[in-house]
């Protein structure tokens, strides 16, 4: 077997997003255009000569193609060793845990999250660092730089291994390891929970349903709940991943998850469970659901930190909680409460890495459906939903009680997203520079019948290595701690998606039971007037509500 390097060219389109590079399935089979970028993920991350790398996806369309051209790219380029998920697959999570504990070099993670799937539909790729996160900006910058000078790549001249036997092969001088993808994440979730409380819980009566929704967790799901925890046959649905996640978009919240939210809310022909939870393309995100009751990630993650004493791998203390910079306020209520330190960061999981390396926080969380810990260093939806069911477990009561105790104690932040999917980017643009042109004049100003006390880009400077980001979402703040805030996505693959984030913080019991869109409306308007979202976008009314 030989190594041979190709001649290619730029192409101009590679810099990555909030999460990877995620781009059409027929923009990735371009000749050469995965290999392009492959290369320079390996051109820029260090001498890893002899080292590990993981590597594994969703299963989505694709998956197996590129894992068979990124190792045979590895091994030309010097790895030591590969270590991929059986069939291709690990899920997100997953595959921070494998890079972690076999202390690999990095890791390639191939997915486009929530996205559909299927040859018409989204691909992407990321690389993890040797910490098992995100590679930060420093990292992806210097990927996206090497992509637009890169001259050539290194491949074998190899066949194609079979990913589907645990077990290893050679590929030149690089070994390749095909290891079982559920087993040591599995094995990492009951050093955490406590198994027992949830297996007793389980046999005692209460019901649950889980919604893989056709996309990673699946296996994960089933080996879990219904194999070790004993929940029954049927209770993790859509079960089987399919490389085109069923023809559905694998996103866990109200609108797509709705198979889900039909169980929870009693419009089936089968009594609605106690809890419910999905989890999307690539087993990060999650969504919880009660009985006919919705908890909001950023709720969520609040109510997991005041409750973390419930699940053992937690009971010896949290160190801090991180939030995304739109995510709500609620989990700071809980850190000041706890006299914990609370971080704001921005968008994208790669912030919260820093501070969970230097043991700064234990939890983080973000509106976008995605809650994790220190014990990866990625969200994890099958963690939150182990996490959720411990404290059922514990407490042994309803999630609509205990979430709203906790509304009662710390008070409610109503908070919602409006996605305006596939704008114009240049509209889109002009709808954050709106409100730009409006900084100076805002403050002071009443608005939705509250006071503007200041204006901003949100900028970040990363407390552990200095490094400042900016841009980061287009603020208005209130008196009162409400907000108004505009982003554009950095996963979108076609046009742009507006996300215009609402907050509003409720201290009165008695104004706690109002549905959040109708809490959130004088917001909504206001959000609407002062940016001309709807008029510049063309749209009336949000694609997806959450
Ligand atoms: C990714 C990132 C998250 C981010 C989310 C939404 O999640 O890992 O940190 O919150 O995208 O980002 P945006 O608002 O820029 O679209 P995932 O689950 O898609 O990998």
């Amino acid at each position: 077997m030989s190594a041979s390097v190709v001649a290619t060219r730029p192409f101009e389109d590679q810099k990555p997003g909030t999460s990877g590079l995620r781009k059409k399935v027929k923009v990735f089979q371009q000749a050469n255009y995965l290999e392009n970028f492959v290369q320079a993920v390996f051109d820029s991350i260090g001498d890893f000569a002899g080292q590990t790398l993981v590597l594994g996806g969703d299963g989505r369309f694709y998956n197996r193609q590129a894992i068979q051209i990124i190792l045979k790219m590895a091994a030309a380029n010097g790895f030591g060793r590969v270590l991929v998920g059986q069939g291709g697959i690990l899920s997100t999570p997953a595959a921070s845990h494998i890079i972690r504990k076999h202390k690999a070099f990095g890791g390639l993670i191939l997915s486009a999250s929530h996205n559909p799937a299927g040859p018409d539909e989204d691909f992407g790729i990321k690389y993890n660092i040797g910490n098992g996160g995100p590679a930060p900006e420093g990292v992806t910058d210097a990927i996206f730089a090497r992509t637009k000078d890169i001259g050539e790549y290194r491949i074998l001249a190899a066949d194609d291994i079979s990913l589907d036997d645990i077990g290893e092969t050679q590929l030149g001088d690089m070994r390749v390891e095909v290891v079982d993808a559920v087993a040591d994440y599995a094995d990492l979730m009951r050093s955490l929970f406590d198994f027992d409380a949830i297996r007793a819980l389980l046999a005692g009566g209460f019901t649950m349903a889980f919604d893989a929704m056709h996309a990673v967790t699946g296996p994960y799901a089933t080996a879990i709940l219904e194999d070790d925890l004993g929940a029954p046959k049927g209770t993790v649905m859509n079960g089987v991943s399919k490389e085109d996640f069923g023809g559905g978009h694998p996103d866990p919240n109200l609108t797509y998850a709705h198979e889900l939210v039909d169980v929870m809310y009693g419009k089936t022909s089968r009594p609605a469970p106690d809890f419910g939870a999905a989890s999307d393309g690539d087993g990060d995100r999650n969504m919880v659901l009660g009985n006919g009751f919705f908890v909001t990630p950023s709720d969520s993650l609040a109510i997991i930190a005041a409750n973390a004493d419930c699940a053992p791998g937690y009971q010896g203390g949290i160190a801090g909680i991180a939030r995304s910079m739109p995510t709500s306020a609620a989990a700071d209520r809980v850190a000041e409460a706890m006299g914990l330190e609370c971080f704001e960061t921005p968008t994208g999981w790669k912030f919260f890495g820093n501070l969970m390396d230097a043991g700064k926080v234990t939890l983080c969380g973000e509106e976008s459906f995605g809650t994790g810990s220190s014990h990866v260093r990625e969200k994890d939806g099958l963690w939150a939903v182990l996490f959720w069911l411990n404290i059922l477990a514990v407490r042994k009561d309803s999630v609509a009680n205990i979430v709203t105790e906790h509304w009662r104690k710390f008070g409610r932040n109503y908070y919602s997203r409006h996605d305006y999917e596939g704008v114009d980017s240049a509209a889109a643009g002009q709808v954050l520079q709106t409100v730009r042109d409006q900084f100076t004049t805002l403050p002071g100003q009443r608005l939705a019948g509250r006071l503007v006390s200041a204006c901003d880009d949100f900028s970040y400077a990363d407390p552990v290595d200095g490094s400042v980001s900016s841009n980061q979402g287009v603020r208005v703040l209130f008196e009162d701690g409400s907000r108004i805030i505009f982003r554009l996505s950095g996963t979108g693959t076609s046009g742009a998606t507006i996300r215009l984030y609402l907050e509003s913080y409720e201290a009165d019991v008695c104004k706690h039971d109002m549905d959040a869109q109708d809490a959130l409306a004088e917001m909504i308007t206001a959000a609407n007037e002062i940016s001309k979202l709807q008029a510049l976008s063309g749209r009336d009314r949000p694609t997806v509500i959450t």
